[in-house]
């Protein structure tokens, strides 16, 4: 990929495409069964990652939620890979046994898909202090929703983060609800980026629907942050305009509320920059948004001739593997038959 600074507007645009083309299909397969379990999607807010992903090397590291698709094709996972995922097959990113809220490309650093609220922040300062730990100039970015900031593992990590001074930035997708709550009934703070004050963190409030604004925001920082680490909070200002999940008809919000969101669309208005700049034709447009449609109608296509993962490799990754049970020095503190089984009993 290019260095940050000349990473293509037009391809970005290109990559928003796809994540919106890629929801959009992987809504329509939910409705058609052939995707289980949960499905969150990012539809409303795809400037955000795209935005921060413009601004980062391809060796940073990336960390983040249930709501995780669009981290990883931002990142370059391919759509074959999380569609094959979504549908539960061994060609998925994470070989069909993740699921929608459990992306993970080792590769391209993306370390997750967490189904947990905040569970994944303290994870990711695990990685900002090996980044330290090594003497490496990469940085770590986590995203986290708004609902993450009144938990307590938040409020650990950032202590840490900040005592530590590790190279991370904390991202909030504020996107004004967690699951049907408003987040002024949640939250006691005036703005949630007050949160990284406490921690004296510096913090900042970014419109998280300006791809252009989440790039050089991050940017800036991630280029402090490598001339001398330290941690910093992004407040993106941001909107889902699906509800929580696709079980969630999201009437707690007004059809009103959702139209203004939608009318200041990521997609639309990097468009409508480009085009007045005389960066881009209709017709090229028209030619991305065709490609991210035929991208992902393939990717449908490849997660449904993969095979499904084979039965015996149901309980893997669940608990410590058998040998690594029968090494561990704890073994025989743990008495016989008490309902804890070794890696081959739970075969
Ligand atoms: C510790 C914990 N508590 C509750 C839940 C149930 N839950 C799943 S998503 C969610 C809301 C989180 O909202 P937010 O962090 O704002 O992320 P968003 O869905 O808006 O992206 C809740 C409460 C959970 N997964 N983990
Ligand atoms: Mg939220």
């Amino acid at each position: 990929m290019q260095p940050v600074e000349q990473r293509d507007e037009v391809e970005m645009l290109s990559l928003m495409l796809l994540i919106r083309r890629f929801e959009e299909r992987a809504s329509q397969q939910y409705q058609a069964q052939k995707i289980g379990g949960f499905c969150h999607l990012y539809i409303g807010q795809e400037a955000v990652v795209t935005g921060a992903i413009a601004a980062i090397r391809d060796d940073d590291y990336i960390i983040t939620a249930y709501r995780d698709h669009a981290h990883a094709l931002a990142r370059g996972t391919s759509a074959d890979a999380c569609m094959a995922e979504l549908f539960g097959k061994v060609t998925g990113c994470s070989r069909g046994l993740g699921g929608s809220m459990h992306f993970f490309d080792k590769k391209h650093h993306m370390y997750g898909g967490h189904a947990i609220v905040a569970a994944h922040v303290p994870l990711a300062v695990g990685l900002a202090f090996a980044i330290k730990y090594r003497g490496e100039d990469r940085v770590t970015l986590c995203f986290f929703g708004d609902g993450a900031i009144n938990q307590g593992s938040f409020h650990e990590a950032l202590n840490l983060a900040a005592l530590y001074k590790l190279p991370i930035v904390f991202i909030c997708e504020n996107n004004l609800f967690a699951m049907g709550t408003s987040v002024k009934r949640s939250t006691s703070l005036r703005q949630i980026v007050d949160r990284a004050e406490g921690y004296d963190i510096p913090g900042e409030i970014v419109d998280g629907m300006n791809f252009r604004e989440v790039r050089d925001k991050v940017a800036e920082i991630v280029d402090s942050i490598r001339k001398e680490a330290h941690p910093a909070f992004l407040e993106m200002r941001t909107y889902r305009y699906r509800g929580h999940s696709m079980s969630d008809p999201a009437s707690y919000r007004t059809k009103q509320e959702l139209e203004k969101y939608r009318l200041d669309d990521p997609i639309t208005r990097l468009r409508a920059q480009l085009t007045r700049e005389g960066k881009l034709t209709n017709e090229q447009f028209d030619l991305l948004d065709k490609r991210a449609k035929e991208t992902v109608l393939a990717s449908v296509k490849f997660a449904e001739k993969s095979p499904q993962p084979p039965l015996d490799t149901l309980y893997d990754y669940t608990y410590a593997d058998g040998a690594a049970a029968n090494d561990s020095p704890a073994k025989s503190d743990v008495p016989e038959g008490d309902g804890v089984a070794s890696g081959e009993q739970r075969r």
